[in-house]
């Protein structure tokens, strides 16, 4: 065979190629179509009788030089791949909203300017509870001098205990606002009950649902239709999966700003008020693309480890922490054995920076 002859041969070969490539993906967008039709009417997709019958029929007309075996085997591959084809896209429809297949880039929330979510952690500190103008104020003014956008303080309080203090309602609220307004911060606050929300809204910037309503439908949907965005808090005994779909309720519903808060899950240690699962926060950024936070202190209930686990959250890819700061924790109305004071914040943040 001379080297012309053996050049046009592999240039045959090469033509056929790409016949056998432009023919599959004939056959392949075809089988899509079938595939379609019988998902319309309700038939099984994949139909292993006619797979049988197929090769059947291809063994009866094949010449070689091929073997049979070899036939079984290429056009075996060949069904795959439409099998396979079927599979990805079935899940890509079955993906919820708030999922990396549904969307890949992180989602990049702005809360008057300041952006959560985009590598520069975003840290929220507040008292438990709103309880004096003075109280919020001086931690206000604290949280602002250190340059930081946020401040929390409960004004609806889901305690265990009906006979606990209960909070002071939007009465609370405004006093928040105000010495937020004052310091240019933004405020962040739990609501528990949908009727609150139109009264609330004018005085919050992220809307919080902790982790009692985490599954609180209703309150999920009515959030879902507002234009701030939205913490929200896992459950004490809710799965991930749980977690996700009850994000998924929200951004369902219209919302799309919102924020995940890993705050410690109910487990049989009694050294933490909660364990706090640290493995949540890698887990829930791979599966969303959603912002994660963790809250330090209700996931720990413990004033002398905050420092480490905010900083592990924020080794582990956490887009933001939580934690509560309290002028006198002592005499705090709830919540008084794991909030910071001023001194312990200011030495708190002073290492987590450095
Ligand atoms: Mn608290």
């Amino acid at each position: 065979m001379t080297k012309q002859t053996l050049n046009e041969l592999r240039g045959r070969v090469d033509e056929i190629n790409l016949q056998l490539l432009s023919l599959l993906n004939e056959r392949t967008a075809i089988v899509q179509e079938m595939a379609e039709e019988k998902g319309k009417r309700g038939i099984k997709k994949y139909d292993p009788v006619r797979e049988a019958q197929i090769i059947a029929e291809l063994r009866k007309v094949n010449q070689g030089p091929m073997t049979d075996a070899t036939l079984i085997h290429v056009f075996k591959e060949i069904f795959k791949v439409s099998v396979k084809l079927q599979e990805e896209q079935d899940k890509k429809k079955k993906s919820l909203l708030v999922s990396r297949e549904a969307k890949s880039e992180d989602t990049h929330i702005n809360i008057n300017g300041d952006v959560v979510g985009n590598g520069e952690p975003t840290l929220i500190f507040g008292p438990c509870s709103i309880e004096t103008e003075e109280q919020v104020e001086l931690v206000a003014k604290n949280i602002a001098e250190k340059g930081l956008k946020y401040i929390r303080g409960g004004a609806f309080k889901p305690r265990t205990s009906p006979y606990d203090f209960q909070g002071l309602g939007v009465e609370g609220l405004k006093m928040l606002h105000a010495a937020a307004s004052k310091y240019g911060l933004n405020v962040v606050s739990e609501i528990m009950d949908a009727k609150d929300l139109a009264e609330a809204l004018p005085y919050l910037d992220v809307v919080q649902i902790g982790a009692r309503n985490m599954q609180n439908f209703t309150l999920l949907k009515a959030v879902g239709q507002i234009d701030k965005p939205v913490l929200l808090k896992r459950g004490l005994s809710a799965t991930l999966e749980e977690f996700v779909n009850a994000a998924e309720y929200i951004t369902s519903h219209g919302n799309k700003n919102v924020i995940l808060c890993e705050r410690g899950i109910r487990t049989f240690e009694k050294a933490t008020r909660n364990t706090l699962d640290i493995s949540a926060v890698p887990i829930l950024k791979k599966e969303t693309h959603l912002p994660v936070f963790v809250d330090i202190t209700h996931s720990t209930g413990r004033r002398d480890i905050l420092l480490p686990i905010a900083k592990a959250s924020l080794a582990v890819g956490a887009d933001g922490i939580m934690a509560e700061v309290h002028p006198t924790p002592e005499l705090a109305l709830s919540d008084a054995a794991q909030q910071m004071s001023i001194e312990a914040f200011d030495e708190f943040y002073e290492k987590l920076l450095s």
